[in-house]
């Protein structure tokens, strides 16, 4: 073999994908042993607005899922436990399996509370192979949180995803390494399963016939532009056939912070889109200011009955974390657009995140200094206790008055 030939050859990863099964559900099992065995719904109640956040396997027999509304899960199984959702928990539960996590490659990518990517490629040397590190992984998340993990095996991120969501719960899956049998472990999947194909796209994928991603394998570019657009069509072409080469990143910063409502009727009263905008910039503020980050852009998303989808976005002068301010930029950014149509969506987040010492310019925090406490510093003092009752009661114990036009 020369050099070059070498220099060519793929490296060939070994990645982890771990997700927990049922996390909130499997979280207030365990701490509630009355429960466990039993369907078991956390989200709201089932005689109120909201949603399902996720549920127990015994729930799920009876076709309750993630997203639903709590009103339809209470109805598909009235004897189930309803109960509401305990962020500080279980993001204090992730918490201790990404260290365990950590016990295996310092190559740990956490994805959401309940999901990772570990690369443990430099780890086979000492495990010997991937299925023994994903036995023994499944083993500690068991013996020492009481929970179950499914995990996948795969020689990329993409793969690895599809493989730990193939078996659950409880799953261990190994994808094979070679590409045509990479390509018939993906044909009779669905494609609504793949990264980037959400519900939109999956319908209009039903729409052309297009279910299963084999299907995919097949098209032609042109057909593959047409559906994705020009950028879309080779990435597409791409994860049809296996093939992804994203890193695991372990530390990424976070770029933008955001959170959006879809009302379930087209809402056309602005003064309940107005209110929820403030509630979705409250929500944006808290995490803004969780992160310890300052935002320098505010933008929101519109989206009408016809699924146009527009998006409005500002710039402090001053990077900021108030809900004041925030509250104020959203709802300026959407009295500007003076909308006469019936809304579907509304969004709003923050991007441009910098760290404080980079928020103001040095003069300007050398004249704060001097000039004492104004009102930002009783605005900061208000979204700091707001912040700590939430931190102990949970998101809803304090929504702010009713946003008035004064
Ligand atoms: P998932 O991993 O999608 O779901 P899950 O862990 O409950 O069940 P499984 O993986 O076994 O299918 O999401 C992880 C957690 O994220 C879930 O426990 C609750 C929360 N979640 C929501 O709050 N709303 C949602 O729509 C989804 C999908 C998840
Ligand atoms: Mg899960």
């Amino acid at each position: 073999m020369t050099p070059s030939q070498i220099v060519q050859m793929p490296l060939l990863l070994t990645i982890l994908h771990v997700d927990m099964d049922a996390f909130y559900a499997a979280i207030e099992a365990l701490d509630h042993p009355e429960w466990r065995g039993l369907p078991l719904v956390v989200g709201s109640p089932p005689d109120q607005r909201g949603v399902v956040s996720t549920c127990s396997y015994e729930a799920r027999r009876y076709g309750i899922h993630s997203a639903m509304p709590s009103r339809t899960a209470g109805k598909l199984c009235p004897h189930a436990v309803f109960v509401p959702v305990r962020m500080e928990r279980y993001a204090e539960i992730s918490a201790q399996i990404m260290t365990i996590l950590e016990e295996f490659t310092p190559l740990v990518e956490p994805l959401s509370l309940d999901e990772a990517f570990l690369d443990v490629s430099g780890a086979l040397r000492i495990w010997g192979d991937a299925v023994t590190i994903a036995r023994e992984l499944k083993r500690r998340i068991r013996t020492r949180m009481g929970l179950t993990a499914s995990v996948g095996i795969a020689p990329n991120k993409f793969l690895a995803k599809m493989a730990s969501d193939m078996h659950k719960p409880d799953g261990l899956t190994v994808v094979p390494v070679t590409e045509p049998e990479i390509m018939a472990f993906l044909s009779p999947l669905p494609v609504t399963k793949m990264w980037g194909i959400g519900k939109v796209t999956g319908a209009r994928l039903a729409k052309e016939g297009i279910r299963v991603i084999g299907q995919l394998q097949a098209l032609d570019s042109g057909t593959l532009e047409r559906l994705f657009g020009k950028a879309g069509a080779a990435d597409m072409a791409d994860l049809a056939r296996g093939r992804d080469s994203r890193p695991v990143v372990t530390h990424w910063e976070e770029k933008s912070i955001s959170n959006e409502h879809t009302f379930s009727e087209d809402e056309a009263d602005m003064e309940r889109v107005r209110q929820r905008l403030l509630e979705l910039a409250e929500e944006v503020g808290g995490r803004l200011r969780k992160s310890g980050k300052l935002a320098r852009t505010a933008q929101i998303k519109l989206r009408f009955g016809d699924f146009s989808t527009i998006t409005r976005q500002m710039s402090f002068p001053e990077a900021l974390n108030s809900d004041r301010k925030l509250i104020t930029s959203a709802l300026a950014l959407f009295e500007r657009e003076r909308v006469k149509r019936a809304i579907r969506l509304v969004g709003f987040g923050v991007s441009n995140l910098v760290a404080p010492d980079q928020a103001v310019p040095a003069q300007r925090e050398l004249f704060k200094e001097l000039s004492g406490r104004g009102p930002d510093d009783r605005n900061k003092k208000i979204d700091q206790a707001v912040d700590r009752v939430r931190h102990s009661f949970g998101n809803d114990a304090i929504k702010r008055g009713k946003w008035k036009k004064d």
